[in-house]
């Protein structure tokens, strides 16, 4: 679409994609970056043809963090807690509680926030290209942009202050490894692999799988009582749709379902 700039938005086959677009800067992320695509994520969204939504970055890049460039040419005048509070905490909250299944398409490396990015998705892909940094310390800064919330509960706590504390890039395959990534392709098999899970997610049915990724962000911030109580009335809520009947009516009868996100 062509209203923005500093991103590319393209809608295909129910699969929406969100690719950073300033690849001479590794998709380092400006304001206008980050109004784009928080206008994208807000678009994919209201889009009921759109079921699944990848994020990734255009050149060798994902995501090298706020560009640390635009800053200085602010004179280091703003502050930057606001300024986190202004355009990234907004945004990581809507991709993280996005309704519809998130991919984070690692093309390349992921760095400070870009790397926040990468972790707020449900999913991550990565070419063997991928490199993942919690560059923050390097700067004298600290993690943002949920980097403190995902990391050790993706990696454990010694790993996610062994990332924090010491900021090194990590390669792909120890990305793997500690299980912050999903998969780890080929590079040239990258977009391949990732429209392979995309398209099966977005055959899905898309109210449970909003309500999947609800109960299961509630599990791990919740005791097991509480998610009894929740997983009850989540169950209560997907076994009134449509999709539900339509998912046995296919199993008694032996075909694939066709699911409505009704
Ligand atoms: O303001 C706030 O809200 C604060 C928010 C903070 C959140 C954050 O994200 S803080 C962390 C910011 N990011 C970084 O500190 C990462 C800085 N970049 C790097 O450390 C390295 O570039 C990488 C490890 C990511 C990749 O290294 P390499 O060797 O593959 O590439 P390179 O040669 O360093 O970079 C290529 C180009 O991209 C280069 O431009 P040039 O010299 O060819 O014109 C480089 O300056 C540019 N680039 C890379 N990262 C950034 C950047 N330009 C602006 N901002 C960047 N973050």
């Amino acid at each position: 679409m062509s209203e923005f700039s500093d991103i590319v938005y393209e809608l295909t086959d129910g699969v929406a994609t969100i690719a950073l677009n300033r690849p001479q800067a590794l998709n380092a992320l400006t304001n206008q970056a980050l109004t784009e695509l928080a206008a994208a994520l807000n678009l994919s969204d209201a889009d009921p043809s759109c079921r699944v939504l990848i994020l990734t970055g255009r050149g060798r890049g994902f995501c090298a963090g706020q560009d640390l460039k635009e800053h200085q040419a602010h004179g280091g005048a703003t502050d930057i807690g606001e300024h986190v509070a202004r355009y990234y905490n907004p945004l990581v909250l809507k991709l993280y509680h996005f309704p519809k299944p998130t991919i984070a398409m690692v093309n390349g490396v992921a760095a400070g926030a870009g790397m926040s990015l990468a972790l707020a998705c449900d999913f991550r892909i990565a070419s063997q290209a991928a490199r993942f940094s919690q560059a923050f310390v390097k700067i004298g800064l600290v993690p943002d942009s949920g980097s403190s919330y995902f990391l050790p509960r993706l990696v454990g706590v010694a790993r996610a202050l062994e990332m924090a504390m010491l900021g090194d890039v990590m390669d792909a395959a120890t990305a793997l490894q500690w299980g912050l990534v999903h998969r780890l392709v080929e590079a040239e098999m990258l977009e391949k692999e990732t429209m392979n899970w995309a398209r099966r997610l977005a055959e899905g049915p898309p109210l449970a799988l909003s309500m999947i990724k609800e109960s299961i962000h509630r599990g791990i911030d919740h005791n097991l009582s509480e998610s009894l109580e929740w997983e009850k009335g989540l169950q209560s809520a997907a076994a009134r749709t449509y999709d539900h009947q339509e998912g046995v009516q296919a199993f008694l009868n032996k075909r694939a379902p066709e699911f409505r996100g009704q």
